[in-house]
C-alpha cells in the first residue's frame, strides 16, 4: 500500500469556557484536521491542535510540509516514517510544531493500519480491554468560583461520571486553596474520585505544605504541582506526601519520561498524544511506565487517546475533554463511568464534514 495524498484544514470549534477564562480566543478550540489517502482507497484521519492559536497557521504549514513528504511511503511503516519526518523537521530534540505535526500524521497512519487490516486501533496496539474508566476534565476550571464548583461537580455525577478533575493553584492563601478542595469533596461525596491539577502553579515547599493538608480529602492524584522539568523537586514532593503525583503532559518525546521514572518523581505517568509523537510515541511511554510498575493516563485528545489507554495493561483512566467532539459524527461512548471502545476498524471515528464546513476558518 502507498500513500497517494493528504489534505488539511483549520477549524475553529465553539467551546463554552476555556481554561484561562474569558480572554481573546477563549471560546474557540482551534484544530488542523488531516486526512491521508492511499492507493487502496483507505483513508486515515488525524488532527493537530491544543497549541496556542497564534501558531495555528504555522502548525498547518508544518503539517502540510511533513505530510507531503510521506506521499509514496508505505503507511504501515509508522516507525520509519516518524524517524524520517523528525529528521526532516530539523533533527535535534523533539519539541514544538514539528512533533505536533508528526504526531497527527502518526495517528492518521494508525487509522489506516486499522482500516486496512479490519481491526480497531486499540487491538492493534495491544488490546488489553474494551472498557476503560474515564474522568470528566473539561469543566471545573481554575476560573470557577466556589459556587460554580459546587454547582457543576454534582451535575457531572448526575451525567454518570464517577471521577472528575478540578484545578487549584491560583489562590493567594493556603486557606483559600483548601476551601476549594473542601467544596469539591462536599459537592460530590466520598465515592467519587477527584483529581486535582495545579498546572505548575506552586513551588516545592508550597506543594508539600498544601499536599499534606490535602491528604484528608482522599485525592485520586495531584497533577503537575510544580515546574515540569524539576525532576528532583517533584521527587521531593512525591516522597513527602501520600497522595499520588501525576505529571508528564508538558514533556515532548519519550526521553523525559526516562528521567522522571529513574528519579521516581511521579506515581502516575501522564503523556500527551501530540507531544509524545502520536500513538507510536505514547505507547512507548506506556510500556516504559509498565517497566517501573506505574500506571499511564492520557492527556486530551479523548477519542484517539482512548485507544492507547485501552491497549496498555497499565492504562488507568482516560481524560474526557469534550473540545474535539464537534469535529466528529459521534462522541465517545460512556457506560457506568467507563469509556467503551469501538469495534469498527481503525480509530472508529469519522469527521463530520458538515461541521468541518461550518467551523472552517476563513
Ligand atoms: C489542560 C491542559 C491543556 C488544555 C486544557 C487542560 C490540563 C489537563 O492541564 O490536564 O487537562
Ligand atoms: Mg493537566
Amino acid at each position: 500500500m502507498k500513500i497517494t495524498g493528504y489534505s488539511t484544514r483549520v477549524v475553529n470549534l465553539p467551546r463554552p469556557v476555556g481554561p484561562l477564562g474569558g480572554g481573546p480566543g477563549a471560546n474557540v478550540a482551534t484544530f488542523v484536521t488531516l486526512k491521508i489517502q492511499t492507493d487502496e482507497g483507505v483513508e486515515g484521519i488525524g488532527y493537530a491542535g491544543f497549541a496556542s492559536n497564534v501558531l495555528t497557521k504555522a502548525l498547518k504549514e508544518a503539517l502540510d510540509g511533513l505530510a507531503g513528504l510521506t506521499v509514496g511511503d508505505d503507511p504501515m511503516m509508522t516507525e520509519a516514517i516518524q524517524q524520517r519526518l523528525m529528521v526532516a523537521g530539523g533533527g535535534g530534540a523533539p519539541a514544538g510544531l514539528v512533533t505536533r505535526a508528526v504526531s497527527a500524521i502518526d495517528v492518521a497512519l494508525w487509522d489506516i493500519k486499522g482500516k486496512a487490516s479490519g481491526h480497531p486501533v486499540w487491538k492493534l496496539l495491544g488490546g488489553h480491554r474494551q472498557r476503560v474508566p474515564t474522568y470528566a476534565s473539561g469543566y471545573l476550571w481554575r476560573t470557577y468560583d466556589l459556587d460554580a464548583l459546587a454547582e457543576t461537580a454534582p451535575k457531572l455525577v448526575a451525567d454518570g461520571f464517577k471521577a472528575m478533575k478540578f484545578r487549584m493553584g491560583a489562590e493567594d492563601s493556603l486557606s483559600k486553596e483548601l476551601e476549594r478542595m473542601k467544596v469539591m469533596r462536599e459537592a460530590v461525596g466520598p465515592d467519587i474520585d477527584i483529581m486535582l491539577d495545579i498546572n505548575q502553579g506552586w513551588d516545592v515547599n508550597q506543594a508539600i505544605t498544601v499536599g499534606r493538608e490535602l491528604v484528608n480529602y482522599d485525592l485520586f492524584w495531584l497533577e503537575d504541582p510544580i515546574q515540569h522539568q524539576d525532576y528532583s523537586g517533584m521527587a521531593r514532593i512525591a516522597d513527602a506526601i501520600d497522595t499520588p503525583i501525576a505529571s508528564g503532559e508538558y514533556h515532548y518525546g519519550i526521553v523525559p519520561f526516562r528521567h522522571m521514572l529513574e528519579e521516581r518523581s511521579i506515581d502516575i505517568v501522564m503523556a500527551d498524544l501530540l507531544r509524545a509523537g502520536g500513538l507510536t510515541g505514547w505507547m512507548k511511554i506506556a510500556h516504559m511506565a509498565e517497566g517501573y510498575n506505574l500506571p499511564i493516563v492520557s492527556h486530551l485528545a479523548t477519542e484517539v487517546m482512548a485507544h492507547g489507554v485501552a491497549a496498555a495493561p497499565n492504562g488507568l483512566t482516560i481524560e474526557h475533554m469534550p473540545w474535539t467532539f464537534d469535529m466528529f459524527t459521534e462522541e465517545p461512548k460512556i457506560e457506568d463511568g467507563m469509556m467503551v471502545l469501538p469495534d469498527a476498524p481503525g480509530l472508529g471515528i469519522e469527521f463530520d464534514e458538515e461541521a468541518l464546513d461550518r467551523y472552517a476558518a476563513s
